[in-house]
């Protein structure tokens, strides 16, 4: 079956609850809806979050490199051809998050023709996932409230808070503040955006030394390189790679650099393609996984549960699955549910979502149809 059209929607959802972090605030899910159709009108859908300040990628910059570059080359292809796919994606330095999103619409439209659950096509190791919450910038007082919101409504026991502040102490007063609230009934991790320098970081985890974390992540930018390594040989729980290891070559470099010693997976930048080969890759060298957020809505939050769910070494730990919660509204005709802190992938052919068209004309920015291949 051939590749027929592709779309590039971008569309505009508020935040009820703003997500501040050391490198920047989301207030608004401005992303794009990216659809695959097939012959025989099989469509495949995907999200692709815009992160400038993480990969110079805007909503913008992404419509465009998918409409105007990407689906010229891939349409007439056969879906099946995803090496093809993707050696004319690469033609295209950078946009990790637009290939992502084309390459996880596909595999939706090869589930849905194959009659077969992306997951299991993955993998198909489990059918959920253990969720872990985003806690973002504000008062201790007010991050203890929003987990045990969070705990009481969903059951979720795994929480990433942001740090990355100056001075430190907000952040580490924040976190002793929800470990003495929380006593050992939820687990902690912490992630800096890169915004500490790395004797910060150092002091930082020091001081947190009583705190019982369990993962470190992108303290401070990998392109401290020496100041990265001396941190990493210091810490002392596995610091994760997010950032600064968006694709399987940045994956090899940081690793063997000694600049970290886990991985943070995000379907969102590396697509399910490109993520099993970080995967297979980590699996291979004993390196451990944590499946990311790329402040992704629903559609993207069921691709990172997909991938997650597929593998034995990705399910291990509790994966980012649940800042949807903070958006105002999302564009599923079923939207995702977590309870007891787990999330479910859903047994039907392809990824397993299905857009609500009213909720995407309603959302949808581009009124100008003459703009949308
Ligand atoms: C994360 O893990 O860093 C915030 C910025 C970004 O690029 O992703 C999020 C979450
Ligand atoms: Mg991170």
């Amino acid at each position: 079956m051939k590749i027929t059209r592709v779309e590039a929607i971008p569309f505009a959802i508020p935040y009820t609850h703003p997500l501040r972090f050391a490198s920047g605030e989301v207030r608004v899910a401005e992303h794009i809806l990216v659809r695959v159709h097939g012959e025989d009108g099989v469509v495949g859908v995907a999200e692709a979050p815009p992160r400038p300040f993480t990969y110079g990628e805007t909503q913008d910059s992404i419509r465009s490199i998918v409409e105007k570059v990407f689906a010229p080359q891939i349409v007439g292809l056969d879906i099946l051809d995803r090496e093809k796919v993707h050696t004319l994606l690469n033609r295209t330095v950078g946009n990790p998050c637009a290939k992502a999103a084309v390459d996880m619409a596909l595999w939706d439209v090869i589930g849905k023709v194959l009659g077969q659950p992306v997951t299991k096509l993955l993998g198909g190791y489990t059918d959920h996932m253990r969720v872990s919450h985003m806690v973002g910038f504000d008062t201790p007082a007010k991050m203890v409230d929003v987990v045990a919101q969070h705990k009481e409504r969903y059951g979720i026991t795994t929480y990433k808070v942001k740090v990355g502040r100056r001075p430190f102490t907000l952040d580490v007063d924040v976190v002793r503040a929800l470990r003495e609230h929380f006593g050992d009934t939820i687990e902690l991790y912490i992630d800096g955006n890169r915004g500490w320098t790395a004797s910060e970081a150092a002091r930082a985890l020091r001081a947190m030394a009583d705190l019982d974390l369990t993962l470190a992540e992108e303290l401070n930018p990998a392109d401290d390189v020496l100041g990265r390594r001396w941190l990493v040989q210091q810490s002392p729980v596995p610091f994760v790679a997010d950032e600064s290891a968006s694709r399987p070559g940045e994956v090899t470099r940081e690793l063997l650099g000694g600049s970290a010693t886990a991985v943070s997976i995000k379907t969102a930048r590396t697509g399910f393609t490109y993520s099993q080969r970080v995967y297979f890759e980590c699996e291979s060298l004993g390196v451990e996984n944590v499946m990311g957020n790329q402040i992704d809505g629903q559609v993207g939050t069921m691709c990172t549960v997909v991938f997650g769910a597929a593998y034995r070494g990705t399910s291990a730990r509790a994966g980012e699955l649940s800042n949807f919660l903070d958006m105002s509204d999302d564009l599923l005709t079923e939207p995702l549910q977590i309870s007891a802190g787990t999330l479910a992938v859903r047994d039907r052919p392809g990824t397993g979502v299905d857009i609500d068209e009213d909720k995407l004309a309603h959302y949808r920015q581009d009124t100008d149809a003459t703009l949308t291949i």
